[in-house]
C-alpha cells in the first residue's frame, strides 16, 4: 500500500482558460468582480499565511481552538474510517482530527493546489504510518468524484471558506457535498459568525497592511498571467461590513481615472476615479441560517461547538 499518492481531475490549462473567463466576465461586469479564487498563487498563500498570524485575524486561532478541545467528540461522533478535506491548503488543523480519528483508514485532502498537496500529503502519510493518503488536485466548487474508500466518511471544509460563496453558490456547494454522503457520513463544516462590526472590518483590514497586499496581489496575478499593467499601488484597499447580507466585502477602489490593458483578452477596462472591484465576500453566520441552509441542502445539523468567545463555530451535520 503506498502511503501517499495523488489524482488530479484538473484539465492542464484550467487555471489560464478559467483566469481569462473570470477576469473578462467579471471586469467587463457591473458591479465589477474578481473571483478570491485568484488570490492564491504562491505570493497570496505566502500573505494569507501571514494573515492567519495576525491579531486582528481571530477565525484561525479560534477555529484551532474549536478542533484542540472538540476534536475527541467530533470524532467520536462522526466515526468516520475516511475524512475528506475540501481545500485543504497546509493541512495544519487537520492533525488535531487526524490524531483523534483513531480508526482512520484514508485520508483524503482535495486542493486546487498541487504542491500544498503534495507537500502536506507526504508529510502527513510519514506522520501517520498505516494511514492511506490519497490526494485529489481538484476545484472543490466543482462536482467531486471521490475514490471509493471505507466508510463512514467525515467531509471536512474548514477556515470559514464557504463564506467566500455567494448564498447560490453556497447553496449549489452544500447539495453536491451532500450528493457525496452516504448514510452515516457527516460533514464538519468551519463558519465564522456575526460579531461587533469593528472586529469583522479590522479582520479585513490589519494595521501592519497584511491583508491590503493580500488584496492588491490579485492584480500582480492578472499582470503577471495575462499580460495585464495593472498599477496595484493605483487601486486603495477597501474592507466594509454589508449589515443588511452579514458579509465582508473587500474591494479595491481606482485612486484616479485609468486605463488598464489586458492584452491577453483584447480588452482596456476604463476605471472612473473612486470605482471599486469586489474581490472577496467573506459572509458571516449565525448558528440558525447555519442550521437552514444545510437543511436546504438535505443535511440535518446536529452539533455546534464555538470557542469560548463564540467567534467562529464548527458544525456537524448528517446525510
Ligand atoms: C481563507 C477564505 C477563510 O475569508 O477570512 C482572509 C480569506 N480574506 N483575509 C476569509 C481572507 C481576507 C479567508 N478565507
Amino acid at each position: 500500500m503506498s502511503p501517499f499518492r495523488l489524482t488530479r481531475t484538473l484539465p492542464e490549462d484550467t487555471t489560464g482558460a478559467a483566469l481569462r473567463a473570470d477576469v473578462r466576465e467579471g471586469l467587463t461586469g457591473s458591479p465589477r468582480t474578481l473571483p478570491p479564487k485568484w488570490f492564491y498563487d504562491a505570493r497570496g498563500s505566502e500573505l494569507f499565511e501571514e494573515i492567519t498570524g495576525l491579531p486582528e485575524y481571530y477565525p484561525t486561532r479560534a477555529e484551532r481552538e474549536i478542533l484542540r478541545v472538540r476534536a475527541g467528540e467530533i470524532a467520536e461522533a462522526s466515526g468516520a474510517r475516511t475524512l475528506v478535506e475540501l481545500g485543504s491548503g497546509s493541512s495544519e488543523k487537520t492533525r488535531y482530527l487526524l490524531d483523534a480519528l483513531t480508526g482512520l483508514h484514508t485520508y483524503v485532502p482535495v486542493d486546487v493546489s498541487e504542491s500544498a498537496l503534495a507537500l502536506a500529503g507526504r508529510a502527513l502519510a510519514a506522520e501517520h504510518p498505516g494511514l492511506d493518503v490519497h490526494g485529489m488536485v481538484a476545484d472543490f466548487t466543482a462536482p467531486l468524484t471521490l475514490p471509493g474508500t471505507p466508510g463512514p466518511r467525515l467531509v471536512a471544509f474548514l477556515g470559514g471558506t464557504v463564506g467566500n460563496l455567494l448564498p447560490a453558490e453556497r447553496a449549489a456547494f452544500l447539495a453536491s457535498v451532500r450528493a457525496l454522503l452516504a448514510p452515516g457520513d457527516a460533514l464538519l463544516l468551519g463558519t465564522d459568525l456575526v460579531k461587533d462590526e469593528q472586529v469583522l472590518v479590522r479582520a479585513y483590514d490589519d494595521a501592519a497592511g497584511v491583508t491590503a497586499a493580500f488584496n492588491r496581489n490579485v492584480l500582480s496575478v492578472i499582470n503577471r498571467e495575462l499580460g495585464a499593467d495593472f498599477d496595484p499601488e493605483a487601486f486603495g484597499h477597501v474592507a466594509v461590513w454589508d449589515a443588511g447580507r452579514e458579509w465582508i466585502e473587500m474591494r479595491l477602489r481606482s485612486r484616479t481615472a485609468q486605463t488598464v490593458k489586458i492584452p491577453a483578452l483584447g480588452l482596456a477596462v476604463d476605471f472612473a476615479a473612486g470605482e471599486e472591484v469586489r474581490t472577496e465576500v467573506s459572509a458571516k453566520f449565525r448558528q440558525d441560517g447555519v442550521r437552514g441552509e444545510l437543511a436546504s441542502a438535505g443535511l440535518e445539523l446536529t452539533r455546534w461547538w464555538t470557542d469560548e468567545e463564540q467567534r467562529f463555530a464548527l458544525s456537524l451535520s448528517v446525510a
